[in-house]
């Protein structure tokens, strides 16, 4: 019984964890006319965490290879941008971010989560 708990919490912690206290660490920054590639594969976007420039427009290359249903679109909340992304089928994503901050990208429900820094 002590047993089941236990596996329980670590169960509870493992989810908070991944849902509220993971942060993407390795950062891509994009070189002028690059397309830089993202894989959307396991939960994760790789790379997770991308840096652009105010006013220069960067070019997202995102691979889906999970097949379930959570990894079948990409957001970008703050700057308006929602794309289908066919299984095993490129979509490029093409972006000029105006003003410098910090903006999530993400799946539908969030599970799957990156962010885009935006230098002045
Ligand atoms: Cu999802």
């Amino acid at each position: 019984m002590l047993l089941v708990n236990i596996a329980g919490l670590l169960l509870i912690g493992l989810i908070i964890w991944w849902f509220w206290l993971y942060r993407p660490v390795t950062a891509v920054a994009a070189a002028p006319g690059q397309i830089i590639d993202i894989q959307v594969k396991d939960g994760i976007y790789e790379p997770a965490r991308i840096e652009a420039v105010a006013g220069k427009g960067i070019s997202l290359k995102f691979i889906r290879q999970d097949e379930s249903a959570c990894a079948g679109q990409v957001i970008f909340p703050e700057l308006g941008v929602q794309k289908e992304l066919p299984l095993g089928k490129p979509v490029v994503i093409r972006l000029v971010p105006e003003s410098p901050g910090t903006f999530t990208f993400q799946c539908q429900m969030g599970m799957y989560r990156g962010e885009l820094h935006v230098k002045p």
